[in-house]
């Protein structure tokens, strides 16, 4: 991997164009899982906005004890910390804002329009091209902090057996690398506006008309 194309903290920071989300922002250049590290932060007392994200995860965490792939320097896997003062029992509605986040942060850098898939998937074609994993620390139904964990496969020309049916990236899709860092900034200035109408009003309601018209799998059972 050439210096041009690692991601770093000053690309990012030169990149973003919101309020807090990502601005306290660090890149490690392995690390196990961004969820964990970032809830190490969380622990530690660092602000909301903070954003951790890795070159490679070796221990790279789906729901429910699965895995997910990281390997090195093609990849987004970035986790961001949140502080809602909100009731615990929302805070699952978080993994949405995300994937919406997300969604508008591909489509301006790379020009391509992903769908939701419920609950916490991004696919092309139904084939997957972003995982969110949000988890929280709670008391007494009161979010102490909330990870919102966000991998996206940008820059992978290939991907192990396993899930080669059923993964996609960015630069499979679009036919040329992008620029990881623009792309983080992108979903840092998303995020900071949908978090902000969803803590508006709790639900989803000032999202719905954007979300409905992405979600694949409306009026389908699920
Ligand atoms: C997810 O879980 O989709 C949530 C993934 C969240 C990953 C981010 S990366 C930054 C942060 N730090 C972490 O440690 N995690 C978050 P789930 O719905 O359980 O899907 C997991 C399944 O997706 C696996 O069992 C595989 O089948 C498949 N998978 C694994 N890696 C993948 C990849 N890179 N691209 C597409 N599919 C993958």
């Amino acid at each position: 991997m050439s210096n041009m194309e690692m991601l770093t903290k000053e690309q990012i920071l030169e990149k973003l164009t919101g309020n807090w989300a990502g601005k306290s922002v660090l890149v490690l250049e392995e690390t196990d899982s961004t969820n964990i590290q970032c809830a190490n932060l969380a622990a530690q007392g660092w602000p909301e906005g903070t954003l951790v994200a890795a070159e490679r995860q070796w221990a790279g965490k789906g729901r429910r004890g699965r895995s997910w792939e990281s390997p090195s320097g093609t990849g987004i896997w970035m986790s961001l910390l949140l502080r809602p003062d909100i009731p615990a029992d929302k805070a699952s509605m978080l993994t949405l804002v995300a994937a919406l986040a997300v969604q508008k942060g591909i489509q301006e850098e790379a020009g391509l329009v992903s769908s939701i898939k419920w609950p916490n998937d991004l696919v092309m074609g139904q084939k997957k091209i972003c995982g969110i994993l949000t988890e929280m620390r709670s008391r007494e139904n009161q979010p102490e902090y909330v990870i919102v964990g966000i991998g996206v496969n940008a820059n992978m020309t290939e991907f192990p057996e396993e899930i080669r049916e059923t993964a996609t990236s960015l630069y499979l899709e679009k036919g040329e690398k992008v620029d990881r860092a623009k792309v983080i900034a992108n979903i840092m200035s998303a995020f900071e506006e949908y978090y902000k109408k969803f803590l508006e009003t709790l639900d989803l309601s000032l999202l719905k008309e954007e979300y409905d018209s992405r979600l694949i799998n409306l009026g389908r059972q699920v």
